[in-house]
């Protein structure tokens, strides 16, 4: 009987017989993508695609250096210290079969808030041809409405007045290009893997903002030394259960600290925009696109979109995971009939086969009962992402006279998701940067429906729709007086 290893330089080739393990030589490669926020995501994703091109196609010019920049990513870091980089990426198929491989595309590692400097001298180093991003959805500070950046938020505004210990990324990348200018040096591009409709569009608004409000000389050189390609990134990626830690360790007899499960599918869009060269990612199935618009839309507006519409109509019932509720036909026909009747109508026609293509296997991916993938995590910071992933699809479709039903039916049961109780009698956690706000407008919202939507930030002037604001105050009415398996119900019988 072997006894479990843990996962490190040393004991890697050991591993051979457990799980695929990196097969090159990781002394060989150079470090040229500096990627902040090591999210599980980006270990799925960006750090997956990268150790394919290494180990199918001996690129060894672009490895990772993973850089964190919160107090509360310490834990990642010392993970990713203590495993030299190394971890666990299991890929759980919906049939069952399961693959355990070892990722070894980050080579290097850093800590902001242990050592501001050494951060700042990496990404000013020459030798980081890409900046990489993922720093969710509510890192950006960018003000949909007005289009302007979000300067009175607390962490920036604590930059701004302390610019040489930064704590945002925008801090940061600010001393950095400085640093590049100063000596001379060439900058790079900075590449957005979040969630946000134009991705790189954003970052540059709000870097650019930024910059121009503390260091106004810098941005001509900017403009000149940077490119700041969209980018849409997709693969369904859970956070990591004690669970999978234990699987691993008991069935696999590895012991890796903070493995990473996802699913099988992985796509990634990007529009090839870039002020070096670039990893040739095509050769793993990346696809450089001139403009991203299209997949943009159809990602966030399905796929996000849609797990965000489980994620509160599923919490509201008392389930946990998206497969649970997507295996729910009541939720599943209630999802559908979204994604037909208000969604697909916004998206581009000439790419109807594509659309329907994503769709269906959407469906199934929400279905994967390998995933469990918290609807927690799905709610976390809805603040942020109803905004993106639903509000869009709303706008475009009452601009044409056409159904929001669904959607409206959907912002109401968010908003009583901030009362706080399921259907089963049970509390849940409500995570949100301004929950104080969200759940002061849902209890206002008892004796007058429009103050949830009445929040700005979230909503815009959607209050001023009579149509939205009529089909809401309905929903709302209705959803408040039973649970939400009636009247889901009662929405696909026609009876609302
Ligand atoms: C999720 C995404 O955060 C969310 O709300 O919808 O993390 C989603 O799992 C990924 O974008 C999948 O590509």
């Amino acid at each position: 009987m072997q006894n479990p290893l843990y996962l490190n330089i040393e004991n890697v080739g050991a591993l051979q017989n457990r799980a695929l393990i990196p097969a090159f030589d990781r002394d060989k490669i150079k470090t040229s993508i500096a990627h902040i926020g090591i999210s599980n995501f980006h270990r799925a994703h960006q750090a997956y695609y990268m150790h394919e091109l290494i180990e199918n196609h001996d690129e060894f010019n672009f490895g990772i250096c993973g850089i964190d920049l919160l107090d509360a990513d310490r834990k990642i870091y010392n993970v990713l210290k203590d495993q030299d980089g190394l971890y666990c990426l299991m890929v759980k198929d919906a049939n069952g079969s399961h693959q355990i491989k070892v990722i070894g595309s980050i080579v290097e590692y850093f800590f902001g808030p242990e050592n501001p400097m050494a951060v700042i001298e990496r990404l000013a180093h020459p030798d980081i041809e890409i900046i990489s991003l993922t720093i969710a959805e509510d890192g950006y500070h960018l003000n949909e409405i007005t289009g302007e950046f979000d300067q009175e938020n607390p962490v920036v505004a604590e930059d701004m007045r302390n610019p040489f210990y930064p704590k945002t990324v925008f801090g940061y990348l600010m001393q950095a290009f400085k640093l590049r200018k100063f000596r001379g040096l060439a900058g790079c591009t900075i590449l957005s893997c979040d969630n946000i409709k134009g991705n790189g569009d954003t970052m540059k608004a709000s870097f650019f903002n930024y910059v121009n409000k503390m260091e106004p000389e810098l941005l001509p050189w900017l403009k000149e030394n940077t490119t700041f390609p969209n980018s849409m990134v997709d693969r369904i990626t859970p956070l990591t259960r004690p669970e999978d830690i234990e699987t691993l360790k008991n069935d696999f007899l590895i012991e890796d600290q903070w493995p990473v499960v996802c699913e099988p599918f992985a796509n990634w869009v990007i529009e090839d925009n870039f002020f070096h060269g670039r990893p040739q990612w095509e050769k793993v199935g990346v696809q450089f696109v001139e403009h991203i618009e299209f997949y943009d839309k159809m990602k966030l507006q399905l796929l996000n979109a849609g797990h965000t519409l489980l994620g509160i109509l599923g919490t509201l019932h008392g389930y946990k995971t998206v497969g649970e509720a997507a295996n729910d036909e009541d939720f599943m026909y209630f999802l559908k009939t979204f994604m037909d009747a208000e969604v697909i109508p916004v998206l581009d026609k000439a790419e109807v086969h594509l659309v329907e293509n994503y769709k269906s296997t959407l469906i199934a991916r929400f279905k994967n009962p390998y995933i469990y993938d918290s609807l927690s995590r799905i709610c976390d910071e809805s603040s942020a992402k109803v905004p993106i992933f639903i509000l869009p699809t709303v706008r475009t479709q009452l601009s044409k006279d056409k159904v929001i039903d669904r959607a409206a039916f959907v912002i109401a049961a968010w908003c009583t998701y901030y009362d706080g109780l399921d259907d089963q009698g049970k509390t849940y956690k409500i995570s949100d940067s301004i929950s104080n706000v969200l759940i002061r407008r849902a209890t206002q919202s008892q004796q007058n429906p429009i103050r949830f939507l009445e929040i700005e930030s979230v909503f815009g002037d959607l209050k001023s729709s009579p149509i939205f604001v009529e089909k809401y105050v309905r929903y709302l009415n209705y959803i408040r007086t039973r649970t939400i398996k009636e009247c889901i119900k009662d929405f696909n019988s026609g009876l609302l």
